[in-house]
Formats: C-alpha cells, sequence, structure tokens
C-alpha cells in the first residue's frame, strides 16, 4: 500500500510538473493579452512569411521638394511585399534615396532588410507583428528598415484577422485633419502663390520649410498675406546653432503654433537652452528616435510638441507608445511625413486617428506629391482624410502601377 501510493503520487507529480512545463512553455511563447498594448485584440501566432519580394520604384514628385538639406524631384521607394501561407502584406519603407534627413537611406534599408533583418525572421517558424521588435532588437538602430518590415507584417496579419490598423491602434475618430508641408520656393511670390493653392484645396495648417537666410522675411510674407487666421507653423530640418537663438526669437511675433527641429539631431540640452529663449513652442521630429527619448526631451524642456514619424521611431508600435507616453505628459502630437505613397500614407492616417493627435499633421492628399500613386488617391474633403477601414492598412496595391515604376526586384526565401 505505502509502496503503490508513493508510485502513484510520483506518477501525479511528474505528470502535473509536466503540465506546468508545458504550460510556461506556452505563456512564454505567447504572453496573455494586456488590454492596455496595441495587439491586445490578439491577432494569434503571427503569420508564416514563405518568400518576400523587396521592390524598388523611382516615382517622380508632381514638383521639386526643397528643405535645408536638399532639393529632391522623385522618390526612390523600397516596398516590402510578404507572401504568407494565408496572404499577402505590403509595407513601406521611409528612408531617402540620400542620407540627408537622417543617417538611414533606401539601398542600406534593402541590404540590411536582406542580409539581417529577413534571416532572423525567416528562421521562426511564425512571428507576430508584436514580437517583431524583440526579434529584431539585437540590431542597432536602422529604424526605418525595422518600420517597413513591421508595416508589412501588420499589414498581412490584420488582413488573416479581418481587423483595421485604426482599430488595432484605437483610433478615436474616421477622419483627421490634414496640414501641408511647403518646400523652400525659388522666390516669395512663388511661395505666396504656392500657399494659396493649398489654401484653396483646403488643408487645415500651413508647414514653411526655413533654412538661414530665407526664414524671417518668407514667413512674415505669409502672414501678412493670408492673415492672422491662417495656423502656420516652421520646418528648419536641423539647420540652426544655438547662436542663432536671437535670430529665431525673431519668429516670435509671428504667431506659429511652433518651430520644428531647429538644431541637430542630437542637441537635446541645445534644444532646451533655446527653448527658454523663444516663446515659439519647439517640436522636434529628428531628435525623437523612441518613446525614450521623447519622455527625456520633454522632460528637460527640449520640446513641448512631438512630430511622431512611424518610420523614424521604428514603426507603429513605439509610434503608439510615444503617443502614449506624450499624453500621459500633457505635449500635444502630430502625424509627420515623409512623402509616402499609397501604403505608409493608409497606415500614417490610422496612427493619426488616435487620440492624442489633436494637432494637423503632414497627412496630405496623395496629389501634393504624386500624379500618380500606387494605391487608389487619398483625397481631400473639406481639409481631411478619412481613415482607411478594410482589414489591414485597408488598401489595394495596383501592382501594374508598382510594375511600371519599378527599378529593382529581389525575392528572398527562407533558409
Ligand atoms: C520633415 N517631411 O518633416 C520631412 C522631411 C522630408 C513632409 O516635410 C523625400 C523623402 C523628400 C522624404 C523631403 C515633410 C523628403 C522627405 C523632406 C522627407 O522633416
Ligand atoms: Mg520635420
Amino acid at each position: 500500500m505505502p509502496c503503490m501510493g508513493k508510485s502513484r503520487s510520483v506518477t501525479t507529480w511528474v505528470s502535473a510538473i509536466s503540465a506546468l512545463v508545458r504550460l510556461a512553455a506556452e505563456m512564454a511563447a505567447s504572453p496573455p493579452p494586456d488590454p492596455t498594448d496595441p495587439g491586445a485584440a490578439t491577432t494569434g501566432p503571427g503569420p508564416r512569411v514563405e518568400a518576400v519580394e523587396l521592390i524598388r520604384i523611382a516615382i517622380p514628385l508632381v514638383a521639386p521638394f526643397r528643405t535645408s538639406f536638399g532639393v529632391q524631384t522623385q522618390r526612390d521607394v523600397l516596398l516590402i511585399h510578404l507572401l504568407g501561407d494565408s496572404g499577402e502584406g505590403w509595407g513601406e519603407c521611409v528612408a531617402m534615396g540620400e542620407p540627408g534627413y537622417s543617417s538611414e537611406y533606401t539601398e542600406a534599408a534593402e541590404q540590411l532588410i536582406g542580409q539581417h533583418l529577413l534571416p532572423r525572421l525567416l528562421a521562426r517558424r511564425r512571428v507576430s507583428a508584436a514580437e517583431l521588435g524583440g526579434v529584431l532588437e539585437s540590431i542597432r538602430g536602422h529604424r526605418m528598415a525595422k518600420a517597413a518590415l513591421e508595416m508589412a507584417w501588420l499589414d498581412l496579419e490584420l488582413r488573416v484577422a479581418g481587423m483595421s490598423l485604426a482599430d488595432y491602434l484605437g483610433a478615436a475618430r474616421t477622419e483627421v485633419d490634414c496640414g501641408v508641408s511647403v518646400g523652400i520656393a525659388d522666390t516669395r511670390e512663388q511661395l505666396l502663390e504656392t500657399v494659396a493653392g493649398y489654401l484653396d484645396d483646403g488643408y487645415r495648417r500651413i508647414k514653411l520649410k526655413i533654412e538661414p537666410g530665407l526664414d524671417i522675411e518668407r514667413v512674415r510674407a505669409v502672414r501678412e498675406r493670408f492673415g492672422p487666421g491662417v495656423v502656420l507653423q516652421v520646418d528648419a530640418n536641423a539647420a540652426y546653432t544655438l547662436a542663432d537663438a536671437e535670430h529665431l526669437g525673431r519668429l516670435d511675433e509671428l504667431g506659429l503654433v511652433l518651430i520644428e527641429q531647429p538644431l541637430p539631431e542630437e542637441q537635446l540640452l541645445g534644444h532646451a537652452k533655446l527653448a527658454r529663449r523663444l516663446t515659439t513652442p519647439i517640436c522636434l521630429d529628428e531628435s525623437i528616435l523612441s518613446a525614450t527619448v521623447a519622455a527625456e526631451a520633454i522632460e528637460m524642456g527640449a520640446c513641448s510638441i512631438v512630430n511622431i514619424k512611424p518610420g523614424r521611431v521604428g514603426g507603429y508600435l513605439e509610434a503608439k507608445r510615444i503617443h502614449d507616453v506624450c499624453l500621459a505628459l500633457g505635449a500635444p502630437v502630430w502625424c509627420g511625413g515623409m512623402l509616402e505613397t499609397g501604403i505608409g500614407r493608409a497606415a500614417n492616417l490610422a496612427l493619426a486617428a488616435l487620440p492624442g493627435f489633436t494637432l494637423p499633421g503632414d497627412t496630405s492628399a496623395s496629389d501634393r506629391y504624386f500624379h500618380e500613386d500606387i494605391t487608389a488617391p487619398f483625397v481631400l474633403h473639406s481639409g481631411r482624410l478619412r481613415v482607411p477601414t478594410g482589414p489591414g492598412l485597408g488598401v489595394d496595391v495596383r501592382r501594374e502601377v508598382v510594375d511600371a515604376l519599378t527599378t529593382r526586384r529581389s525575392l528572398v526565401r527562407p533558409g
């Protein structure tokens, strides 16, 4: 009897322990849903990706776009096309052809994705979009490359789940107010004409690109021509130094919503010092690489407003975390733009529909940049764009347009 009892209890313990081990392994593989997290509405274990097309396209811009870092006449875009066992997914990399806005650029992103990121992801049977950041954590930086993959993964996963990106992220509205970014013009008259056209189109906010020498007088001309009712802001793309503080102070009387990224990316303390000398609020773009940087920048007084670009920060899930931290700290946010095609534009609209996005963003209509887009174009209605409601990003890619614009294509497979 004691012998039998002992033997039975050993058997019971062995099976109980192995059940616990199994349970722990399952819990580690799929952590319990956290209702405060994007992805809480779990979409399963993640898609199985069987092949990935890397497609480079060159799209001409409707007009040259001049900023303090250069002039662009076309967009050199890397597209990600996932072919999974249950469907397809599209993503877009926001990196530019040349490393002028940031250190990333298209060619490098394509190389990194093909040589380093996809091999790590495809080595696993299944990866969910929410797990992607963790799998790629050992590779430093290259946020634009990572964000492009995350976008494609989200599209595939949410299409399968029948859920829109807007619902997944926690959108609070069905349309978003749109602003437009106006490049540096050759002449003052051309600038006034361009701004007049955008105001006629219905844009609810005008952002003027500035650089040393083409700043105060240009902004004043726009303010004087269109009056105090026009919502106006400026973007320097890091073209100034702290020694320009007094000069930039002349913007204070022009009633601007904000000045965006006056100083170089790494100068958080410089921005904090500048902020104390201006009444115009400082908004950071290039400097904000993550939710951690956003929180620190706000806390040290480097900015009081944040431009959120999902590509720059490594993806939509980090963008949502920045939104959350800014909302908690009382800093307004708005959605930036990187001249996205309809793919990235659709995803940006989903993000811009979150409750903390209280300022109009650079989510302009497709025709601001392109004569022909690779999805159905986004069209302005009373200065707003509609947030896509279909599953995933909610847009269909026009393959024949992509093919006509393709400059290079490669296929990556597991193993
Ligand atoms: C910004 N975007 O806020 C960026 C910079 C920018 C809409 O002003 C090609 C590809 C040209 C990306 C020019 C806007 C670009 C680009 C400017 C991004 O700083
Ligand atoms: Mg900017």
